[in-house]
């Protein structure tokens, strides 16, 4: 059998599960981020090996997240608001530096909560670029404006190389599996609100608890 990771990507389906992450209340599906988010690694790592370092870090966190869904506490981790109520009031999260809990959801998720600003914003990018644009650029100039904020040195560094082999922009649109670049293009333009208001109800829970610049 082979891993979800290493299937085929397709820009539908990771549409598809961030339209499921929301509830009627506008409450986050951890299980429906998580696949979003397998979605895209997924697509990462049809890109090479080059990104292995990247999927790997993406992997690990998933992997973590999905150890507290399926454990014993895993009915306190259906929403990312369930979470963070959960793991606050019994004083599961490090909040000023990293001691007994290095690994709590909510540390766990907020790093993947930035890097999805990071899509965003590179996905806004393709959707609006000519057919001249670089993705290299694209990539580097969404990069800086969100994530490397948040990244010593060295990594941003190694994404700095990483960026420099994407594939042109068509190569780019043609792995996404959606048809002609216009039917992609059209499918971003569907996707990028999808992704933003996720991020937007995260971002703003986050700061609700002053937990945006957890260890
Ligand atoms: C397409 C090119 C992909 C480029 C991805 C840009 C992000 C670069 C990030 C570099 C991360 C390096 C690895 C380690 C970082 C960690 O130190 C850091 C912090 O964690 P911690 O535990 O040390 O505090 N981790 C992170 O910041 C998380 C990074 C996760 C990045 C996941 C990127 C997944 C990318 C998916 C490709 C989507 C391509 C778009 C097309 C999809 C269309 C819907």
């Amino acid at each position: 059998p082979v891993a979800p990771e290493e299937q085929k990507f397709c820009l539908q389906e990771v549409l598809d599960t961030f339209k499921l992450c929301l509830s009627e209340n506008k409450d986050v599906y951890l299980e429906h981020y998580i696949a979003g988010w397998r979605g895209l690694v997924k697509f990462l790592n049809s890109l090479g090996s080059v990104f292995g370092f990247i999927s790997m870090d993406a992997v690990n966190k998933l992997k973590i997240l999905v150890a507290y869904l399926e454990g014993e506490n895993g009915s306190q981790y259906v929403t990312i608001q369930s979470m963070l109520k959960y793991e606050l009031d019994n004083g599961l999260v490090d909040l000023t530096k990293k001691a007994s809990n290095p690994e709590s959801g909510c540390r766990t998720l907020l790093r993947l909560h930035r890097a999805l600003r990071w899509l965003e914003l590179f996905l806004e990018r393709l959707r609006t670029s000519s057919e001249d644009s670089k993705t290299s650029v694209m990539c580097a100039e969404a990069y800086n404006e969100s994530l490397a904020q948040h990244h010593p040195w060295v990594i941003r560094k190694a994404a700095g190389m990483a960026f420099c082999v994407l594939p042109g922009r068509l190569a780019f649109l043609e792995v996404m599996n959606v048809g002609p670049p216009e039917k992609v293009v059209a499918m971003l333009g569907e996707a990028i609100p999808l992704i933003s208001e996720v991020y937007q109800i995260t971002e703003e829970l986050y700061a609700q608890h002053n937990l945006l610049e957890l260890p």
